[in-house]
């Protein structure tokens, strides 16, 4: 399916930029040739489309190899670097954006066609990369492709995975995980450092043991120890300007074979602590619904942040004679906080390991730290317990109690401090049992804090947030996420990035903020034309693949409404299929009006442990049952849930989208990237004011998307009135009808209780406002449904989301965290 849709996509984007056609590389083509015979091992006359894959990346990739080395080559020692730890980095398909990146599609694909072989066939065998979950992983992504962009030497440091986030399989709707086994086939865009590796120890005690100055000296003891190994993998930035490292460590166990156990015949425990020891990097976020599951997580955060650490000691201590000038080479990035730990474990380094003073240690940690911080959820900001960090890391908990002392008492004599501000500033939580809380803990070892929207930010500091932020008035601050264009517009969309380059320029290709030119071109009719015959190609490819994974045959012509994200109450997939329940229902009882078709787009995978969100993905395929059967709303309303949502299958649906669904609970999506991305493809929002919603209503301008529902203050409000879902439903007859539907079974006669429970939550307490915004949701739908009806007020609107979302470059984000956070020059 997919190859014959991407076959229309010919000429790449460099082509239309005015530049000469490419001409044939001889060297290409015997580069890939020869990849293939010495690497691959295959002659051209055996070889299957996974070792041409192979062996052009090989050859792609010696061209990115020398380009690294130079970027490595000229970045003096003194340069200032950026290192970006994240537990996540959803890199997606690397070949693409590779080959894209450098500027030489149009000789590959040309190399390729010589040896009978289509690009585009190769490229969809490569594994996607999904070393994430979601929105937080992907902008870990974004983010260093744009730091090689900019030239800012980078590296980013993480986990790789055996594993990455499971691939959703979807059996009669319930969502199955099936093990995501990306490496099977090797991986040509890593490089394994067997010489890079640390000891990262867990568990047992501290000793202490004075010292003639009459200072104490800890030793830890520690009762296991496990080697982190360094995987390298090119991050090239656009037109190939600079290449940076991403550096995701392995664990390795120390001793890998109890060899007297193997040869007492002991096979299986004479490698058992080797497995347990390799489980740390095995897969991306074991289900934390055990404590074993805990502890791991746990072990996960503290080995990659360690290594990464120790990494970065080890290369400022050969250039400097010690550690005092550290923030002046060296700025860290806590991805949220899972590498937090990186306080604690920065300061034993430096006062265990190095001898550094505690308070010149903490003037380095907090000179060199910053954290983002990307939910205010209370359920999703990280707490660990005491008891499990005493066990996994006893020298740690010492220093975080040492750092309350010391943070507590500064407090204390900057004035009274009350028991209850002792409360709300302790890293210690004792209200559910001693738990440490790795936000505050992040806020207090780091120099910047920042959120990741206005709305967003602002809420941290009235919020969770509110009391530091109280005792550190300057340290909290906005950097609004971005998304990189190149691979959402250049590489996901050639079709209309060429239409792009022919009405503002090649310099688009460069500069997002060029898209404005198409402000002049957006009243000329035959411009619109073309708009829309790409936007119609790009439909007609994603119903293809509608059909390929689901068997459900959507109408490229009907409105493409989507929502891609994962799975979460919060997110409000339910509220979307309440409305399309709804909308069946209205079609059903009015045949005849002139309802506009529409197919509901829903992909998104929802954690393991997390049944509610599972039964959200059965709601939309027993819906999808119902109506795609239903011959009387035929050719007006149809409904796909397509499988295994990742940046591949995202490059495919936003391309194609019409509305782009962004209808969270006010208060409650930090930003978004999701809504960036589809808006710049020219997808008309419609959405609540929430996270950047807000900032993409003011760049686009009210009047060109659609917004609906309770702000952020009134939701919280509303929230505290406990008869809010009583009230809502009474007054509103299609609510409480189609609640009655789907409660009772209507889309569900196989079991008609299903889905009684979902909606009894929604009756009863209905936490994230489903059915307060239900009726002003079902407005803005209908409003949507009119405007479809006016293309050319459609296609204006939609053309100037395109031109007015350029402030939404991750380029522009890297720029401001480069200036403020940082601190480092831009190139
Ligand atoms: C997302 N967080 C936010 N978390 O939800 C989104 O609003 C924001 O745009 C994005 O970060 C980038 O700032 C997110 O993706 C996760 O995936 C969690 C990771 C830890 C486990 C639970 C999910």
């Amino acid at each position: 399916m997919l190859k014959d849709a991407t076959l229309a996509h010919e000429a790449p984007p460099e082509a239309a930029a005015g530049a000469a056609q490419p001409r044939p590389d001889p060297d290409m083509r015997e580069a890939i040739l020869a990849k293939l015979r010495f690497a691959v091992g295959r002659d051209v006359s055996a070889a299957r489309d996974h070792d041409w894959y192979v062996a052009t990346a090989l050859a792609v990739r010696d061209r990115v190899v020398e380009r690294w080395l130079d970027s490595i080559a000229r970045t003096g020692p003194e340069k200032k670097h950026v290192y970006y730890f994240s537990l996540e980095f959803l890199i997606g398909r690397l070949f693409f954006d590779t080959v894209s990146n450098l500027n030489i599609v149009g000789e590959v694909r040309q190399a390729l066609a010589g040896l009978g072989v289509d690009l585009d066939r190769i490229r969809a065998v490569e594994p996607d990369a999904a070393l994430g979950n979601g929105g937080l992983g992907r902008l870990a992504a974004c983010f260093m492709e744009s730091l090689a962009t900019l030239d800012i030497p980078a590296f980013g440091y993480g986990i790789r995975y055996d594993y990455g986030l499971f691939r959703q399989a979807i059996v009669d709707g319930w969502q199955h995980e099936i093990p995501e086994d990306w490496l099977s086939f090797g991986n040509p865009w890593e490089f394994e450092r067997p010489d890079i590796k640390y000891l990262v120890r867990f568990g047992g005690s501290v000793e202490m043991v004075g010292r003639p100055d009459g200072t104490i000296q800890h030793i830890w003891h520690s009762a296991e120890t496990v080697v982190a190994v360094a995987f390298d993998t090119p991050m090239v930035g656009w037109r190939g300007r600079r290449v940076n490292t991403l550096r995701l460590w392995s664990a390795r166990a120390a001793d890998p074979l109890v060899l007297e156990a193997f040869n007492r015949g002991d096979h299986v425990g004479a490698v058992a602590d080797r497995m347990r020891v390799e489980a740390i990097s095995r897969v991306l976020y074991p289900s934390d619904a055990t404590p074993a599951g805990q502890e791991l997580r746990l072990r996960q955060e503290f080995f990659f942040t360690s290594a990464s650490l120790q990494d970065l000691l080890r290369r400022h201590r050969e250039r400097h004679p010690d550690f005092s000038n550290l923030p002046d080479h060296g700025a860290i990035q806590l991805n949220d906080t899972h590498p937090a730990i990186a306080v604690a474990e920065l300061m034993r380094l430096l006062v265990d390991e190095h001898n550094v003073r505690w308070d010149e240690a903490w003037r380095i940690t907090t000179a060199t730290l910053n954290y983002t911080n990307h939910t205010l959820m209370p359920e999703a900001l990280e707490t660990w317990p005491v008891e499990l960090m005493e066990r996994v890391l006893p020298r740690h908990i010492q220093i975080i109690y040492l750092i309350n002392f010391l943070h507590l008492e500064s407090l204390a004599k900057n004035g009274e401090i009350s028991a209850d501000l002792v409360r709300q500033v302790s890293l210690i939580d004792e209200s559910h049992g001693r738990r440490v809380r790795m936000g505050p803990l992040a806020f207090i070892g780091s120099r910047r804090v920042n959120g990741v929207s206005a709305l967003h930010t602002e809420l941290m500091r009235k919020t969770v947030f509110s009391d530091l932020h109280a005792l550190y008035p300057d340290r909290i601050t906005n950097k609004t996420n971005g998304i990189t264009f190149r691979r959402w517009l250049l590489e996901a969309n050639p079709d209309l990035t060429r239409l792009l380059v022919e009405a503002v320029g090649p310099q688009v290709l460069d500069d997002a903020e060029a898209l404005s030119g198409l402000e002049r071109v957006v009243g000329d009719p035959a411009f619109r034309d073309r708009f829309v015959a790409v936007r119609r190609r790009n439909k007609e490819r994603l119903a293809q693949e509608i059909a390929a994974r689901t068997g459900v045959k959507v109408d490229p012509a009907a409105l493409f409404d989507v929502q891609i994200k994962r799975i979460h109450e919060y997110k409000r997939q339910h509220l979307n299929l309440l409305e399309t329940a709804a909308l069946y229902a209205a079609i059903k009882a009015e045949p005849n009006r002139d309802w506009t078709p529409r197919v509901k787009i829903f992909a998104g995978k929802a954690a393991s442990s997390y049944v509610v969100a599972k039964l959200i993905i059965k709601l939309a395929y027993d819906l999808a049952q119902v109506i795609n059967n239903d011959p009387d709303v035929r050719g007006r309303l149809a409904v796909a849930f397509l499988p295994n949502y990742n940046v591949s299958l995202a490059e495919i649906i936003i391309p194609a989208a019409d509305l782009s669904e962004q209808i969270s609970t006010a208060g409650l999506e930090a930003s978004g990237t999701g809504n960036m991305k589809l808006a710049l493809n020219g997808a008309i929002t419609i959405g609540t004011l929430d996270g950047a919603n807000v900032e993409i209503r003011e760049q686009v301008g009210p009047e060109n998307i659609t917004i609906f529902g309770l702000t952020a203050p009134e939701a919280l409000a509303r929230k505290a009135e406990p008869d809010h879902a009583s009230r809502a439903i009474a007054a509103s007859p299609r609510l409480a009808s189609v609640l009655d539907a789907i409660g009772s079974g209507a889309f569900s006669p196989d079991d008609p209780g299903r889905f009684a429970g979902l909606v009894g939550g929604l009756r009863d307490h209905d936490p994230f406002l489903v059915t307060d915004d239900f009726d002003a949701y079902w407005e803005a739908q209908r409003g949507l449904d009119e405007l479809w009806h006016r293309p050319e007020e459609w296609w204006r609107k939609s053309l100037l989301n395109v031109a007015r979302v350029g402030w939404f470059s991750s380029d522009r984000t890297i720029r401001e965290y480069a200036e403020e956070i940082w601190r480092v020059p831009v190139g």
